[in-house]
């Protein structure tokens, strides 16, 4: 498929995906809304990729939104009828089972701050900035920044950026646990490239399991969580890269996965 609002590339095992409208500070429009759900689903049926990093094009904007420019003049019954957005949680958290990564390099604002929530971690140039400034629009958060930032930062600092629309800087966001590491912005897609290979190495099936068991965390109460991590555990070790990983280990060698 060719793209128009994307950039998608591979690097070895790894599918590094690029909004690419710096003109308008990677904007979400529908278009990247639709292109990005079908690389996302590439990236997933692919065998020979096993991690991706999404970022943003130019040095300014990771995305600075949902397209305000397209929601000016859209009727309500639009959003409705169109589930505006709804796409981006089933195809992009549900649907992908790989683990992939965000690397924040400018502004995340609005949808481009819940974008970047949905992946399974954020690495933060030093330069990046977080925000869910929809209440200055006279709406809200409406693609998880209410509920996934809430669970990321705690109520108090969600509830300070959901209410004055101020932003996070790197440094704040990785000091309330919203992102895993901040890098120098020059260095920005070096470190996630190379956090996605050491990811895309690992073997396939427990990576995909760890990410699930991760996500469950959110969903359930801590006994169904320790319930459920145990039997995936208990799942994982009949698994041939298991054996192949333990073996590995006591033969001093780095192990070769087959992905079963
Ligand atoms: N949408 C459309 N265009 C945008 C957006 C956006 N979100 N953000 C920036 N742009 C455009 C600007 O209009 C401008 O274009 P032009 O040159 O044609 O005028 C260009 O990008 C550069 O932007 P600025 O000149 O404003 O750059 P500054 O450096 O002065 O400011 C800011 C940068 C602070 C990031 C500023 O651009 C800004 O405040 N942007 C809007 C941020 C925002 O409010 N984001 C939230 C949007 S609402 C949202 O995401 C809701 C999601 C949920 C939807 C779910 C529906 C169910």
């Amino acid at each position: 498929m060719t793209y128009e609002s994307i950039l998608v590339e591979q690097h070895d095992a790894v599918t590094l995906i690029t909004i690419n409208r710096p003109q308008a500070l990677n904007a979400l429009n529908s278009q990247v809304l639709a292109e990005l759900i079908a690389a996302f689903a590439a990236f997933e049926a692919d065998p020979s990729q096993g991690c991706a990093v999404l970022t943003g094009a130019g040095d300014k904007a990771f995305a600075a939104g949902a397209d305000i420019k397209e929601m000016a003049d859209k009727p309500a019954s639009d959003f409705f009828n169109e589930d505006f957005f709804a796409g981006w949680t089933s195809h992009l958290v549900k649907s992908t089972r790989k683990p992939w990564i965000a690397a924040v390099n400018g502004f995340a604002l609005g949808g481009g701050c819940e974008l970047a929530m949905m992946a399974d971690f954020i690495i933060a140039a030093d330069t990046a900035r977080f925000g869910q400034p929809e209440i200055k629009l006279g709406v809200a958060p409406g693609m998880g920044g209410s509920q996934r930032l809430t669970r990321a930062v705690g109520k108090a600092k969600a509830m300070d950026m959901c209410l004055t629309g101020r932003m996070m800087d790197a440094a704040e966001a990785e000091r309330s646990g919203l992102v895993s590491r901040i890098v120098p912005l020059a260095g920005l897609i070096d470190e996630a490239l190379k956090a996605a290979q050491t990811i895309a190495a690992m073997p396939p099936m427990a990576a995909k399991v760890n990410k699930e068991m991760v996500n469950v965390a959110f969903e359930t109460t801590l006994d169904q969580g320790l319930l459920f991590e145990r039997r995936a555990f208990q799942i994982l070790t009949a698994t041939e890269d298991k054996a192949e990983g333990m073996k590995a280990f006591v033969e001093k060698r780095p192990g070769v996965w087959q992905g079963k």
